[in-house]
């Protein structure tokens, strides 16, 4: 299968320039392609990954990728998909955001792998240079300002105003593709759907600089969407990340595992490196045996290795399947830590007390100690992962993790976390 009919298959192609030529050429040999991100952010989350994986893809196919920090035009902003003018960040933030984005994906794409051979750029470099005369002589001169407002990002924005700023962010991301046509040999630029407008500037820069037998392209990757029409890559908290001091393997590893059945081979295909026969495989699974959810699990197994490694992936299962079976004892400190991050929590003393006492003063899991009594001895009170049902026990050090944390349970699935001091 050639590279673009993979990605035809795997649903990863909106729209293209001249589908004959980037075949022929695709087909006919290897080519540099790019894509790039603003460091507006410490990391990269979920939904950036995607065209990412695709450099990846077209490097497994033999293909060189470009990935570009854009130091430069991460200082400016791209309007491109929002409805607002965006805060300037200051230029220590950028630096700062740039490098850590600069080492996540060097993690991601050249650790351990044989072929490395990712190029990584920072479009700073050459942005930087550029005067002001310039760049309105040597680009701007390209630009007709009819066509700019047509865009798409502009037009949307006539109504509630955009600064010159944002207005020249598609004349500076056009540079970019130019800059690496020109010096790196790129002949495709990919993104996601919203980056359509940038990526077709550039080309428009590069036939007129270039002329008429510059052989460039542009492709773009549909944005996702989840079957019951909310946004994918958010949970109740927020963006999923890859940087795991933000989003801890487990909760990456849960993530994945809990896609609905509508969703998941779509995810199956879009992320991860499965083989068509492999994922056509758990498509039958999930028709047949849902409740196994074996095509989650591939879906948790693969990112959860892939961005972060196999000790991670390891780790995020026990605690995973610790907490299901309810049996938690053996977890770390730290594991409990980071697991039980988000439950209800409270502090208190490191001092022996009454489970009655600790369940209605200490946690308040409990409203009443009539209520107490009643749950210990219905057998619904745990404690560390152990049924108490003595209403005389005396909680101590020895049911904590490590002297740290004490875990209460109620019932099924309600936790409570005491933070020893
Ligand atoms: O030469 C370039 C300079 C900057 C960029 C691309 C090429 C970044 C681009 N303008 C941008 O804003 N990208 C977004 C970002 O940085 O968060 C997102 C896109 C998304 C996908 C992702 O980057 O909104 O569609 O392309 C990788």
């Amino acid at each position: 299968m050639s590279i673009l009919h993979e990605l035809r298959w795997r649903g990863a192609i909106n729209q293209h320039t001249d589908e004959e030529g980037l075949l022929k050429l695709t087909q006919e040999k290897s080519i540099a392609l790019y894509c790039g991100i603003d460091p507006s952010g410490d990391s990269m989350h979920v939904g950036h990954l995607i065209p990412f994986m695709i450099l990846k893809r077209f490097q497994l196919a033999g293909h060189k990728p470009v990935i570009l920090i854009g130091g430069g035009t991460g200082s400016i902003g791209d309007p491109s998909g929002r409805n607002s003018e965006r805060p300037l960040q200051t230029m220590d933030t950028i630096m700062e955001n740039a490098e850590k984005l600069s080492n996540q994906m060097r993690h991601l794409f050249e650790a351990g792998s044989e072929q490395s051979g990712i190029k990584l750029v920072n479009n700073y470099d050459w942005l930087s240079e550029l005067s002001f005369l310039d760049f309105l002589r040597d680009f701007g001169k390209e630009f007709n300002v009819n066509t700019m407002l047509a865009k798409e990002v502009v037009a949307s924005r006539l109504d509630t105003g955009i600064s010159f700023t944002e207005f020249s962010y598609q004349i500076i991301q056009s540079v970019d593709f130019l800059h690496l046509y020109e010096n790196e040999g790129v002949q495709l630029q990919i993104g996601g759907s919203d980056q359509w407008g940038n990526i077709t500037a550039g080309l428009d820069l590069i036939r007129k600089k270039v002329g008429p037998d510059a052989n460039a392209f542009g492709l773009t990757i549909p944005l996702l969407l989840k079957a019951d029409g909310t946004k994918f890559g958010k949970s109740a908290d927020g963006a999923i990340w890859l940087d795991p001091e933000k989003t801890t393997p487990y909760e990456f590893y849960q993530f994945w595992f809990n896609q609905d059945d509508r969703d998941v081979i779509k995810y199956l295909k879009y992320f991860t490196f499965l083989s068509k026969e492999e994922i056509d495989e758990f498509e039958k699974q999930v028709e047949t045996e849902p409740h196994k959810r074996a095509a989650q699990i591939a879906l948790a197994e693969e990112m959860t290795r892939f961005v972060h490694s196999q000790q991670a992936l390891d780790e995020a299962i026990s605690i995973s399947q610790a907490l299901f079976s309810g049996d938690i004892q053996n977890l770390t400190a730290d594991q409990i830590a980071s697991t039980f991050k988000d439950v209800p929590s409270s502090e208190a003393p490191k001092e022996e007390r009454n489970i009655v006492e600790f369940l209605v003063d200490v946690t308040g899991i409990e409203p009443s100690r009539r209520q107490a009594r009643q749950d210990i001895t219905n057998g619904a009170i745990r404690i560390k992962g152990v049924q108490i049902k003595d209403t005389d026990y005396v909680i101590s050090e020895a049911d904590s993790f490590d002297g740290r944390f004490i875990i209460v349970r109620k019932g099924k699935k309600k936790y409570f976390l005491v933070h020893l001091k």
